[in-house]
């Protein structure tokens, strides 16, 4: 997002080969199991280049997060979508969708969304399956999200108030109902009872009633008959695809910035959108540090240039230029192998353009790799190198040779830095606005 927006721009997503020993030749020889996962703080662009990637792959997968990720993908007409929580490879009909077991799913927002994909055209009955050990994320988290965001008064977390959070606290603590549960509805009623009580007790502004929990219960047992055709064992579909050599990919939502783990804790999401999800699940913005932020005039231009408004909730991202530390630290974390550079068009009216290399502590210390504590991520000095612009738009540009100089040294000086290649290079939000490199 903006903060993950930061410029996340640059190389915020990357491509990643799990297999090793796989040579990765861009299009066409991609691993059998690959990953576009966030390098930054979210928004980098993923759901485009799942998009583009998807016909080379059987299924796309997404294993974590809920309807908090919002991917933007434009088809072959042009037309938008903004997907939540179906796979952003809806668009290729070859392509079968998970929507896999660490996945929170909020029916009521699912539904939606394949109304509005069938409304456009886009099939989704038999191409989009859902996970019955899934999460099912009820409205009353997302009130919770938005009562325990009030709480935390001025320390808000800056959250999407779309009740991730809260399910997955249901999920651990387990009072959590899951998507086979539906295939229940007598202790479906109870198991939600329970839920609901139990967020009563913890929040005054909760109010529980048998009324409610009655309307509930009725508007999910219509849920349950809509969604049957969709639920599915994935755990077994996944190994069984893998077996039959079948190629998938895996969209990552959020960014490993937000990581439960690894990200700037506690200004993160509830899931583990690093590749290490994949294993075993298979002007509010965030809050929380962001060293490379420009405030004022040249984030806002960034902002305009690349119309950074979140997704899901329209909110205005925080914009900054591309952090270097925060960026080696997520390649390291996920093991990449390339990196997709998205978003350079919007650098282009900048006559000089900064990268964030070095984060120095008062003393003037160098840190060696992105540190935990956040007090000490506030005071952080970020030492830039400022490369010059190139001041022209590059948004028809298709092939490497032609951007300008200036735009190659950029791009150059990223790869140097980071240790890794860059593969693609996004120079628009459109399917056909990338450069294979
Ligand atoms: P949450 O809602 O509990 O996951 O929020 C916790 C933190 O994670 C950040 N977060 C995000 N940041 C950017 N984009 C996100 N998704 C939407 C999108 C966002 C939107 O993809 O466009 O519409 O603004 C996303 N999801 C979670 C959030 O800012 C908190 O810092
Ligand atoms: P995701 O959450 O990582 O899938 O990213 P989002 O879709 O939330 O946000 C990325 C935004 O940038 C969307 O509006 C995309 O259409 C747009 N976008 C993606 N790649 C590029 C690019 O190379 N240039 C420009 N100008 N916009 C891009
Ligand atoms: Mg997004």
């Amino acid at each position: 997002h903006a903060r993950s927006s930061q410029w996340r721009l640059a190389a915020a997503i990357a491509a990643v080969e799990v297999e090793k020993g796989d040579s990765f030749d861009r299009l066409g020889s991609l691993s059998q199991v690959t990953g576009v996962l966030g390098c930054q703080w979210g928004d980098e662009g993923k759901g485009k280049l799942v998009d583009i990637l998807a016909e080379h792959f059987d299924l796309v997968a997404r294993c974590q997060g809920g309807s908090n990720a919002g991917h933007t993908i434009y088809n072959a007409d042009g037309k938008k979508f903004a997907l939540h929580l179906v796979p952003s490879g809806i668009l290729n009909e070859k392509t079968l969708c998970v929507i896999g077991n660490g996945v929170v799913v909020h029916l009521p927002g699912l539904f939606d969304e394949i109304d509005g994909l069938e409304s456009n055209g886009v099939s989704c009955e038999g191409r989009i399956l859902v996970s019955d050990r899934a999460h099912l994320l009820f409205d009353l988290h997302q009130v919770i999200d938005g009562l325990r965001e009030e709480e935390l008064g001025h320390s808000f977390i800056g959250t999407t108030k779309r009740g991730i959070g809260p399910c997955y606290s249901s999920k651990v603590i387990r009072n959590g109902l899951r998507v086979s549960d539906l295939r229940h509805m007598d202790t479906f009623s109870q198991k939600l009872e329970i839920l609901m009580r139990d967020a009563a007790a913890r929040f005054k502004g909760f109010k529980y009633s048998a009324d409610v929990l009655k309307d509930e219960v009725n508007r999910y047992k219509k849920f349950a008959e809509r969604l049957e055709p969709f639920i599915a064992d994935t755990i077994h579909i996944m190994h069984e695809s893998i077996k039959k050599k079948k190629k998938i990919l895996v969209e990552g939502g959020q960014a490993t910035m937000l990581d439960i783990d690894f990200g700037t804790y506690p200004f993160v999401t509830s899931s583990s959108p690093s590749a290490d999800a994949w294993v075993t699940w298979l002007e509010l913005v965030g809050s929380g540090p962001f060293p490379t932020e420009i405030l004022g005039k040249g984030g806002d231009m960034l902002r305009v240039a690349g119309m950074e408004f979140g997704t899901t909730t329209g909110r205005p991202r925080r914009c900054g230029w591309i952090d270097i530390v925060a960026l080696k630290y997520c390649c390291q974390i996920n093991g990449l192998s390339s990196l997709n550079l998205t978003k350079l068009d919007v650098l282009s009216d900048f006559s000089e353009i900064k990268l964030g290399v070095t984060y120095k502590q008062i003393g003037g210390k160098i840190y060696e790799s992105f540190p935990v504590d956040l007090q000490a991520l506030e005071q952080i000095q970020v030492e830039y190198e400022v490369m010059p612009g190139w001041k022209c738009d590059i948004s028809s540009i298709r092939k490497y040779e032609d951007l300008p100089l200036a735009a190659r040294q950029y791009v150059q000086r990223i790869e140097e830095l980071v240790g890794i290649p860059v593969h693609y290079i996004g120079v628009g939000p459109g399917r056909d606005a990338l450069i294979y490199k």
